[in-house]
C-alpha cells in the first residue's frame, strides 16, 4: 500500500479525537466530500456542455443565479438529505433554510449552512470557484429544528471548510483541531491528503481587494491600501495586490502565501456583500484554526451573534499582523460598532 492518505480515511482516524462522536460528523463530512466530487466533474466539463448561463431564477439577494449555482445546490442538498446526518441545510440560494423532515433526519443533530458555488460570476471564464461549509451542532433538544438553531455564532461551528476547483481541485477542513487539505486524485476519484496541519505565515506581502469601489470604501481601508502601497522595506512594502474575485480561491492563496483579504464596507452596501452564515464564519473558523484572524474591521467575525439568515458583514482576514493593521486604521478613521450593538454597520 502506498503512502496515501484518503480523505475517508483520515475522517475516520480523526473520528477517535471527538469523544462524543458517534460517527455522524464523519458521516456528514463525507457526505459533503462526495457531492463536490459530482460538483467538481461537472464544473470541470462547464465549456463543454450547454451549462453555462443564467438558469433564469434569481436568488434572495436579487443576483442572477448560473446554472452551475443551481446545479450545485441541489447535489449538495441531495446529498445532506440522503446521508441522514442532517436536519437542516441553510443555502445561499435559497430564501428559507431547508428542514429535511424525513423519520430519520428530523432528529438528526447537525446544521449545515452551505454556499455551493461562490464565485459564480468566474464560472464562464474559467477562473476558480468554490464551495465554502459549516457545521454546527442543532440546539434544540426535541421537535423540529428551526431558525434559532441555524442562528449560531461562529464559534459555534463543529467543522467548516472549502473545496476549490481550480488548476487542482482542493478540499480544506477543520474540525477544530487544525486545519487539513486534500487534493482530488482524478485518476482515483479520491481526495488525497497533500497539505497536512496547514498554517497561514504570519505576515505577508499580498492584499485582495475590489479596488474598484476604492472610492465607496471607509476611510480606514482608504488608509490600509495608501499604507499597503507606500515603500518600505523592512516590512517588504509595498504590498502585491492579487484579487480574484473568488473569495475561496483569494483566502486560499493567501493562506498558502501569507496576505490578507479584504470585502469591507462599502457606501454601496453598508452592510457589507459577503454572507456571514455561508462564507465569512466558515472562512473565519478555518483561518483563526491555522493561525490567522477574522475581523469586521472591530470585532471578531466568529463572536457576531447572527439574527438573520443572509445577514452580510465587512470581512478582514488572513495572517494576524495584516489584519491587525487594517483593524488600527479602521479604528482610528472608520469606528464600527462594537458588538452588542446587534449588527456591524459602520460609520462610512
Ligand atoms: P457570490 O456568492 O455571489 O459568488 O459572491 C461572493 C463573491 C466572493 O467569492 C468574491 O470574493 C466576491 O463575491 C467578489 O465580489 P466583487 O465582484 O464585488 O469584487
Ligand atoms: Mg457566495
Amino acid at each position: 500500500m502506498s503512502g496515501i492518505k484518503t480523505l475517508g480515511q483520515f475522517i475516520i482516524e480523526k473520528q477517535a479525537d471527538f469523544s462524543y462522536a458517534k460517527g455522524e460528523l464523519s458521516r456528514l463530512l463525507r457526505d459533503i466530500g462526495i457531492a463536490s466530487k459530482i460538483v467538481n466533474r461537472e464544473v470541470n466539463k462547464a465549456g463543454l456542455v450547454d451549462i453555462l448561463g443564467d438558469a433564469g431564477t434569481t436568488n434572495i439577494q436579487g443576483e442572477g443565479q448560473k446554472k452551475l449555482d443551481v446545479y450545485a445546490n441541489e447535489q449538495f442538498i441531495s446529498a445532506l438529505t440522503s446521508g441522514g446526518e442532517c436536519c437542516i441545510v441553510a443555502t445561499e440560494e435559497e430564501d428559507d433554510f431547508v428542514r429535511i423532515d424525513s423519520p430519520v433526519s428530523q432528529n438528526a443533530k447537525y446544521i449545515v449552512c452551505i454556499d455551493p458555488l461562490d464565485g459564480s460570476s468566474n464560472i464562464d471564464v474559467n477562473v476558480a470557484v468554490g464551495t465554502i461549509f459549516s457545521i454546527y451542532r442543532r440546539k434544540s433538544i426535541e421537535g423540529k429544528a428551526t431558525l434559532a438553531d441555524v442562528l449560531q455564532k461562529g464559534t459555534e461551528q463543529v467543522a467548516a471548510g472549502y473545496v476549490i476547483y481550480g488548476s487542482s481541485t482542493m478540499l480544506v477542513y477543520t474540525t477544530g483541531k487544525g486545519v487539513n487539505g486534500f487534493t482530488l486524485d482524478p485518476s482515483i476519484g479520491e481526495f488525497c491528503l497533500s497539505h497536512p496541519d496547514m498554517k497561514v505565515p504570519e505576515d505577508g506581502t499580498i492584499y485582495s481587494i475590489n479596488e474598484g469601489n476604492y472610492v465607496h470604501f471607509p476611510e480606514g481601508v482608504k488608509k490600509y491600501l495608501k499604507y499597503a502601497q507606500v515603500e518600505d522595506l523592512a516590512t517588504k512594502r509595498p504590498y502585491t495586490s492579487r484579487y480574484i474575485g473568488s473569495m475561496v480561491a483569494d483566502i486560499h492563496r493567501n493562506l498558502i502565501k501569507g496576505g490578507i483579504y479584504m470585502y469591507p464596507t462599502t457606501s454601496a452596501s453598508p452592510n457589507g456583500k459577503l454572507r456571514l452564515l455561508y462564507e465569512c464564519n466558515p472562512m473565519a473558523f478555518i483561518i483563526e484554526q491555522a493561525g490567522g484572524t477574522a475581523s469586521d474591521g472591530l470585532n471578531r467575525i466568529l463572536d457576531i451573534v447572527p439574527t438573520e439568515l443572509h445577514q452580510r458583514t465587512s470581512i478582514f482576514i488572513g495572517s494576524p499582523k495584516m489584519v491587525k493593521m487594517a483593524e488600527i486604521l479602521m479604528e482610528e478613521y472608520s469606528p464600527v460598532k462594537p458588538l452588542g450593538d446587534i449588527d456591524t454597520v459602520q460609520v462610512v
